[in-house]
C-alpha cells in the first residue's frame, strides 16, 4: 500500500481494543519525513523544542517533556516528586497502580495507598483521613495521583469540583498533585472543561499523543521548570533519552493541534455502542455511564466466560480487550460507524 494512503481504506477487522492502535494520518507521516532534527539528548531538535513548548503552553505549564511513554511519564512525576519511605494516595482502579508494573514501587521506593472511589472520584474528606505523618512506624504522604479519563471506570471524566477539593487537601497538608491526563482531552470534550482548568488543579500533567489523538508514539510530562530540568535527567537514567526524536514530536504537533476537535465523535460512537449492547445477555452496563470513549462492562454468562465473549467476537472481525476482570472497547479515529454497527451485529448473533 503507498505510504500516504489511508491505511484503514478496507479494514478486515474492526479494532476496539484500545485507541493506542490508531495509524498516523497522512500529515503526520508527511510531517514525520520532512521533520527539522538534531540530537535532543544534547538539546539540538528543535521539532521537539516547538512540542514541549506547544504541550506547556496548553496545560498553563511552564515547561514540558517529551516522553517516549504514558508509562515513563507517570513513573518520572512519581520520582521526581517522591523520597523513600514515603506514601502516595492514588484510587484503587487507577492506571498507575494498576497497570504500570509496579513502577511506583519498583523505580521510586514508594508505598501506593489505594482508595476505593465513586466513578473514579476519591472522596476529598477520605484521601485528608489518609493523610498520613511521618513517624517511626509510618510513611509520610507526600504525593496523590488523579486520573482524568479514568480508564478503569469506562472513561468517566473526574468532576473539576472533585479534583479542586482534593487540591484543596493536597495544599493543606503540603502534599503534591500529580495528574495522570493520558486522555484529558476526552474529558475536556465531554465536559466542556477546558484542559487548562483541569491543569491547575495539578503541580504536574502527563498527558498522551499517541492514544486519541493518533501519534504514533509519545506523551508529554508538564510542570514547573525545575521539576522538568530534573524529570529529564531521570528520564535520561531511565533510558528514555531519545536522539533525532523530531520525527516523533512531528506527528506530535499535529495530534496536539489537529486531533483535539474530533473526539466528541468518538464519543458518540462509545455511547452508540453501549447502548446496542446493554440490554443483553450477560453484560452488566449503564449507558450513560459511558461518557467519553471507553466501554468497560463486566461479563457473566450461564454458557460463555469474557474470554470465550472476546474470541467469539474476533472470529466475527471486532477485537476487544479484557481488563481488570471485564471487557472493553474503545472508540478512536481508526473506527466509524460501520465498525460500530459491525460490532453490535456481532454482539448480537453472539448473545441474543
Ligand atoms: N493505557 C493502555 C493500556 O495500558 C491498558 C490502554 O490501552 O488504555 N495512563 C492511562 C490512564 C492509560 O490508559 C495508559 C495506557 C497509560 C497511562 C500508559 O500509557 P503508555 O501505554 O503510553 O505507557
Amino acid at each position: 500500500m503507498p505510504l500516504l494512503e489511508d491505511e484503514m481504506a478496507d479494514k478486515p477487522y474492526s479494532d476496539f481494543r484500545s485507541d493506542t492502535v490508531t495509524r498516523p494520518t497522512p500529515e503526520m507521516r508527511r510531517a514525520m519525513a520532512e521533520a527539522e532534527v538534531g540530537d535532543d539528548v544534547l538539546g539540538d531538535d528543535p521539532t521537539v523544542q516547538r512540542l514541549e513548548d506547544l504541550a506547556a503552553r496548553t496545560m498553563g505549564k511552564e515547561a514540558g517533556l517529551f516522553m517516549p511513554s504514558g508509562t515513563m511519564g507517570n513513573s518520572v512525576a512519581v520520582k521526581a516528586w517522591t523520597r523513600e519511605l514515603e506514601e502516595v494516595i492514588v484510587e484503587a482502579r487507577a492506571h498507575i497502580y494498576n497497570m504500570e508494573s509496579t513502577s511506583m514501587t519498583f523505580v521510586s521506593r514508594v508505598t501506593p495507598r489505594p482508595l476505593a472511589s465513586k466513578r473514579g472520584a476519591m472522596d476529598p474528606e477520605e484521601v485528608e483521613r489518609n493523610v498520613r505523618q511521618a513517624a517511626v512506624h509510618t510513611p509520610r504522604t507526600s504525593l496523590v495521583c488523579l486520573e482524568n479519563t479514568h480508564n478503569n471506570c469506562s472513561g468517566t471524566v473526574l468532576p473539576l469540583d472533585n479534583m479542586k477539593a482534593v487540591r484543596a487537601v493536597a495544599d493543606r497538608h503540603g502534599l503534591r498533585v500529580h495528574l495522570d491526563g493520558a486522555r484529558i482531552f476526552n474529558a475536556s470534550t465531554a465536559s466542556g472543561v477546558p484542559v487548562k482548568d483541569y491543569a491547575a488543579q495539578a503541580d504536574s500533567v502527563m498527558f498522551c499523543l499517541s492514544k486519541a489523538l493518533s501519534a504514533p508514539v509519545g506523551s508529554m510530562l508538564v510542570g514547573p521548570r525545575d521539576f522538568i530540568d530534573y524529570s529529564r535527567r531521570l528520564r535520561k537514567m531511565l533510558g528514555g533519552g531519545m536522539r533525532q526524536v523530531g520525527v516523533l514530536a512531528a506527528a506530535g504537533l499535529i495530534a496536539l493541534r489537529d486531533m483535539t476537535g474530533r473526539l466528541g465523535d468518538d464519543h458518540r460512537r462509545a455511547r452508540a455502542l453501549a447502548e446496542a449492547i446493554a440490554p443483553l445477555p450477560g453484560v452488566t452496563l449503564d449507558p450513560s455511564d459511558v461518557e467519553t470513549n471507553i466501554v468497560l462492562f463486566t461479563f457473566k454468562h450461564p454458557r460463555l466466560g469474557a474470554a470465550d465473549l472476546i474470541r467469539e467476537l474476533k472470529d466475527r472481525g471486532v477485537w476487544a480487550l479484557a481488563v481488570l476482570g471485564g471487557v472493553r472497547l474503545v472508540t478512536h479515529k481508526d473506527v466509524d460507524d460501520a465498525d460500530v454497527a459491525r460490532a453490535a451485529a456481532a454482539f448480537k448473533e453472539i448473545l441474543a
